[in-house]
Formats: structure tokens, sequence, C-alpha cells
């Protein structure tokens, strides 16, 4: 497939190989200020934080409503000075349950029952100045939509109000408003005072989220999502757990066929840097980028991939958990930005397969089958794995948690098996009070499958595009030479996935990039269906983010001529149970299966943090959109209407399904893009779609839309029969004389 060198010599741009791009920028990174030296730290010293034991889960599996506030604190991390062996404090962000827990970084668990709602009222007390890590203000980012994009310079977040998040319920079947999705953030003060807050995303609903917890248990867990600086928001510490428990579950626990109370214990694996102080550190020096084949990268800039060189287990550095000569039930959570991690438990002395296994139990939302025994396990970032390990036997030993996943995975740089080879360890007692446990042979009544045929099966694409500032820019992106669109996409451009209400799709996205990607759908859960090899020719595509059209385009591409090679493998064992984040390997097509059941606007991305904020993330919709066309008020508009107009929501590009005035507008833009000739096209669109809006605002000159729409007629009736169905034609014009009338000409 295609290599990162291949995509430099296709694009014709100049520059060097960038097979082991992270090693180059870590050349760089080590010309810089002193950073603390991860081997001068404790291992296997610091108790791992038990969240249980914490007092840090709160019970809401009765429903009600929390308040969950995201706030600065600071906290130890396990880090210590070097020259005198005194602890560091480390400022982070966190999240505090108001009455239940302080704010704390992980966030404290929830634990809810299945379909017993749960409302939260999200509160942003980030009133900070600056953010505690570079923000390059120049990607496709939240205070961007209002057009802050001082390159160059540090952010001043004080002007509106602190930083803006968003949190998001990964995992859950969540309705479209309450899903946190990346540009219904807010900032601080929006609580104190809604009505005057206009510091909040361009499809801000509300900060009071709803979720009904209508699926089978599983082990989900929420995160800051804010748009392009999600990365940020979750390094700086904003995560934690929320376990949704149903019968089933509760049932396997009441019989004592899984580990339970004491003996269940959540565990997220995430990779950070320190400063000497002991403060986060985020690379983004434009040097680095440099290293890594930009141009001209701002300062600071975000970075194609990011890898920590310390490992923290909840939140402390490479800790050791004291466990009892029995099973646990450990549920694992890779937090990660960017590193998968191969997981096995060994006695530490060589990199032997000598410890107990992993029994696996559940995927990300839900059981497997049937327990899946691993020697190894591999967790992409976003990805759970809900496993039983069984320390009997063990008594008296220290066992180490190794991981040998390369970086950027699978192809990339080798780890350092003292370092980030390491990631926890288990001091093994004597006794244990604990009653035996046989796991059961089945874990559920039925095995997850979707049993529906597929209404349709959309071919999709994961691709490593370069930005304007000759950066890498992994982007998603859809393959069918029969549309408009096909090729990449920028997170601007046409919505391509719309599935109706209850479809189920098959979809097969192909990895045209040299590392593994773990795609994410929010809302649904789906089947991993199987893998195969592929070849194909890439053709060079431009992509102009539809908010900057004279900004310098992406360069992206366009699969053709794809050669499937040899059999489908199967999901493997540990991947047959309801998943929400699937690895997708370079060279690979990966099939999934999906019921798309709720309806309402959505997100699919890379979990890699650091490619989902450089667009490697698009919407889709569900059904038609319930909200109205214009979400926002006429005040918005009008301060807004010529960023409206060229930020205009191209979702409504999908040819409609009713006679409407979303179907006007969506089809003149659609067929804008359709016609040769685009540009005159599009003008006259953006004239069109101008003047309406200017009508919202309650600002436009009746004269003015006038003209357009008879402009506008001619036009169509004149060029629609080339790209446009007779229906579609009939349904500008019918508009056409509704939306004059509407302006009382
Ligand atoms: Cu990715």
């Amino acid at each position: 497939m295609l290599t990162r060198r291949d995509f430099i010599k296709l694009s014709a741009a100049a520059g060097a190989a960038l097979m082991l791009p992270w090693q180059e920028a870590l050349e760089v990174l080590a010309q810089m200020p002193a950073l603390l030296n991860p081997a001068t730290q404790p291992q296997f010293v610091n108790p791992m934080p038990v969240i249980k034991t914490a007092g840090l889960r709160v019970d809401a599996t009765a429903g009600g409503t929390y308040t969950v506030r995201m706030a600065p604190t600071a906290q130890s991390l396990g880090l210590v000075n070097p020259l005198n062996g005194t602890p560091l404090i480390t400022p982070v962000w966190g999240y505090g349950v108001d009455g239940h827990t302080p704010v704390t970084y992980p966030g404290a668990t929830f634990i809810a029952r299945k379909d017993i709602p749960l409302n939260i009222q999200w509160i942003n007390d980030l009133a900070v100045q600056h953010h505690l890590l570079p923000v390059d203000s120049t990607l496709h980012w939240a205070l961007g939509h209002l057009g802050h994009h001082n390159h160059g310079m540090m952010v001043d977040f004080s002007m509106f109000g602190g930083v803006p998040v968003v949190p998001h319920l990964h995992g859950g079947h969540t309705e479209s408003d309450s899903d946190g999705l990346p540009e219904y953030w807010w900032t601080p003060g929006y609580h104190a005072d809604p009505a005057n807050h206009l510091f909040k995303g361009p499809r801000f609903v509300k900060s009071l989220y709803r979720y009904d917890n209508d699926q089978e248990g599983g082990t989900l867990w929420y995160h800051d999502h804010a748009l392009g600086i999600t990365r940020l928001n979750v390094y700086a510490g904003l995560a934690g757990f929320y376990f949704l428990r149903d019968a089933n579950e509760l049932a396997l626990i009441a019989a004592n066929r899984i580990p339970s109370g004491d003996y269940e214990i959540e565990i997220v694996i995430q990779d950070r840097m320190f400063a000497a102080d002991g403060s986060l550190f985020y690379p983004a020096d434009p040097a680095m980028a440099i290293a890594m084949g930009a141009i001209n990268p701002p300062d600071p800039t975000a970075l194609p991939e990011f890898f920590g060189n310390f490992i923290l287990v909840n939140g402390k550095a490479w800790p050791v958990l004291n466990v009892e000569p029995t099973k646990y039930r450990f549920r694992l959570l890779n937090g990660s930005d960017s590193r998968f991690y191969n997981l096995w438990i060994n006695t530490g002395a060589t990199d032997a397969l000598n410890g107990p296994q992993f029994i696996q139990i559940g995927s990300d939302d839900g059981f497997l089958n049937a327990p899946a025994p691993l020697n190894q396990l591999t967790l992409g970032p976003g990805e759970r794995a809900d496993v039983v390990v069984d320390f009997a036997g063990w008594q008296g030993q220290t066992l180490i948690v190794r991981n040998n996943a390369r970086v950027p995975f699978p192809r990339g740089a080798t780890v350092n098996p003292r370092l980030d080879g390491r990631i926890m360890a288990f001091r093994v007692g004597q006794t244990t009070s604990a009653a035996p446990i046989t796991l059961p042979a089945t874990l559920r009544s039925t095995p997850y499958t979707i049993q529906e045929p597929p209404i349709r099966t959309r071919r999709l694409v994961l691709f490593e595009a370069m930005d304007k500032f000759g950066r890498l820019q992994p982007l998603l992106g859809i393959i069918d030479p029969a549309s408009p669109f096909d090729g990449t996409l920028l997170w601007d451009e046409a919505v391509t996935e719309v599935p109706n209400l209850g479809d189920v799709e098959i979809w097969e996205i192909f990895n045209a990039t040299v590392d593994a990607h773990p795609i994410h759908l929010h809302l649904v859960t789906f089947e991993v269906l199987n893998r195969q090899k592929y070849t194909a020719t890439i053709l060079p595509k431009s992509n102009i983010d539809p908010l900057h059209p004279n900004d310098p385009p992406t360069l992206g591409g366009r699969l053709t001529n794809i050669q499937l090679k040899g059999r489908p493998t199967l999901a493997a064992a540990n991947e047959r149970g309801p998943k929400d984040t699937a690895q997708m390997f370079p060279g690979e097509v990966t099939r999934i299966k999906v019921r798309f059941d709720r309806p309402g606007r959505y997100v699919w991305h890379c979990h890699i943090l650091s490619h989902e904020d450089h667009e490697m993330m698009r919407p889709y919709y569900v059904g038609i959109h319930p909200a109205s066309f214009y979400p926002q008020s006429a005040a918005y508009w009008a301060e807004h209407r010529l960023a409206g107009v060229s930020g205009f929501d191209f979702h409504w590009l999908q040819l409609g399904r009713l006679g409407s005035e979303e179907v006007f507008l969506h089809g003149l833009t659609y067929g804008a893009i359709m016609a040769p000739g685009g540009n005159e096209w599009h003008t006259l669109a953006r004239q069109v779609i101008a003047a309406r809006l200017n009508i919202l605002a309650g600002v436009t000159p009746p004269a003015t839309i006038q003209t357009v729409l008879q402009s506008a007629t001619a036009q169509i009736t004149a060029k629609a029969p080339n790209s446009l169905s007779d229906a579609d034609k009939a349904a500008f014009l019918a508009f056409a004389s509704t939306l004059a009338g509407f302006n009382g000409a």
C-alpha cells in the first residue's frame, strides 16, 4: 500500500522519508529545554489509584440528575524531583460530581442501570486565561468559528470566559443534542447567564444532557470532545468511566460467575510527557513538525501523533496494585492520544509470555459470546476490554504488565522495554477471602450479531493527506466514483453518510495509510465482520475548506482500481461483542455492520485524538435531522451572515426526501457542485442562501431576494436537466415561488 514516501512522490512535494516521523521529531525534542526524564522516576512504588476504594464511584443506578463540574485541580501523578526525591504536583483538569466527589483526574466512575435514564448538568468551570497546553489555533477548532485564529500567539481564553469544552459519553446510545458533539461546546459563564452567553459552539443546544441508557450494559467512558482541542482537553485530564449494568451482568454477579465488588477494578492507561517541574508537557514546536516534513508550520503546531514517554494508570505513573491470589475483573480503557498497547503479563525478568493470561469477557459495549483467553491483548486509543485475570498460583510474586506496541502502530519504532514497554505491576498476596469463581462458558443468551441483511454497503477510505503547512493530515473520505465527493473530505465538506432511520449498512473502510487507526462511530454499536488485504491506485484530489475557500487546499486523494487480495479474515474472538471502536490496519479493508436506530446528527472519526483534531472526523446523519434548518437565533445569523454563507451546512446537499425549504436549498447547492462550470452555480447558490439567511435575520431588502430568485429560476430551468432529476428541479421551482411569497414580493 501507499507509504508516506509514496505519498510525497505522488503529490510532487519535496520532503524527506517519513516512515518513522515520530523518531525524527524526538531528535528535535532532545535539543529542547529539559523535560522530566522517565528513567529517573520510581516504578511499581506508587499505589495504583483504585476508584472504588477512593470513593470516586457514583451510584447512579436510580437515575436522577447529577451536576458535573469541569475544573482545574492539581494532583500527585506519582512523579518525584530526581534531585531530592520530593513529590512533584501536577496541575490537571478534572471532573467532579457536586455533592459526591471532588474534581479529579481521572473523573468519578458513574454506575448506571440499563433503561434508567440519567441527567447530567455539565458545568464548565475552566475559567482560565491559558490552556495547560499549547493550542494550535490554525486548526479547525472551537473558537475558530468565532474568527479566532491568532497564528503564532498564545491563545488568551479570558476574552471568551475560559476554555471551550463539551463532554461526550463514548459508547452511549445518546440523543444527538446530548451526545457532546464537537460543535456543541460552550465556555464558562453559560450556566450563570445562558441568555447572554455568546461563546458557545455553532450547534450548541443545551448543557443539561440526558442519557437514556437504553442499550445493553458495557464499559462506557466520558471525555471531552470540543472541536480541534479534544486532544488537549483529554490530555489535561478530562476523562472518566461510565459503567452501564444490565440484568444479564447483574445475574452473573449475583451467581458469582464473574468477579465483582472489590474484585472489579477500572483501569485507564494513558501516556504523557512532563516538564522538569512535573507540569504536563505536550510537544508543539514547529521544529518538530519541520523534522516530520512540514514546510512552514505555525507556532505552536499540531503534530501528526503524540507518544508520551511516561505511562500513567488511573493518573499515576507506573503504579503497583496489591491483589489477592484470585480472579479479578479489570475494565481496561486505552485513554491515550495515539498510542496502541499490546499487553501481556509476565514476571518481568524477560520478555517471556510467562504470566497469567487475559481472559477477555467483554468488548467495548457488552459481553462477548464466550470468554476469549489471550496471551496478548491489543488496545487502540478509545477501545475498552473487559478482562478477567486469575492470580491464583502467583502468591508472593510481582507481575508486570508489559507492552510492545510500536509507535506509530504497527510499523513504527519499538518501545523501550524498561519505560513505555511497561505499564504497571501486580503484587500478589498470600491469601484471599474471595469465593472461587468459574467463568461461564457463554456470557450472553444470544451471540451479538446484526441479523438483518444490509440495505447498502458503503466504501470509505482512511487517507494520509497533506495540509497547507505541509503537515501530514489524516482524513476520512468516500470511495464512490459516481459521486462528486469521491475521495478525501474535510470536516465541513458535504455530508456523505446519511442512512435512513433503521437502516442496516455495511461499511467497508479501506485504510490507505501506513498506520493502524481506531475508527469510532458515535451512537451505535457495530459488529466487526472481517478484514481483507487490498491494493489500489491513488489519484490526487484537492480538498478546499468551505469555511476558508481562499486558503491553499489540502492535498488529498481518491482510491481507484481496488483489487481485493486473498480471503477475508474473520473478526478475532475478542471482537465478537458490541464494538464502537475498531482497529483498522494499513493495506486492509475492515468491514463492519451497523444499524442506525436513532435519528440525528452524529460523527464518526479516528480515535487517535491528534488525528480527529486534524479533521480525521466527519459528521453523519441518521434520517432527516430533527432540528430546524436554522437552529440559531436571528441575531446569530445577523452577526454571522457572511460566515454563515460560506460555512453553510452542506448536509442539506443530500438530495431531498421532502418538498421543503431544506430540499430546495441543499438541492440547489448540490446542483452547484454537480454542474460543469460549477463556480457559477456555486455563486448562485450562495446568493440564494445568503438571501434566505438575511430574510431570517430581518435585514434583506426585498428587491435583492426577488432578483436572485428570478436569476436562480432561469438558470435552474436552463441547466437542471444536465445535473438534476425532474423531481428535484420541480422541487426547486416550487420552493422558489414559496420563498418569493415569503418575501411578500
Ligand atoms: Cu487515525
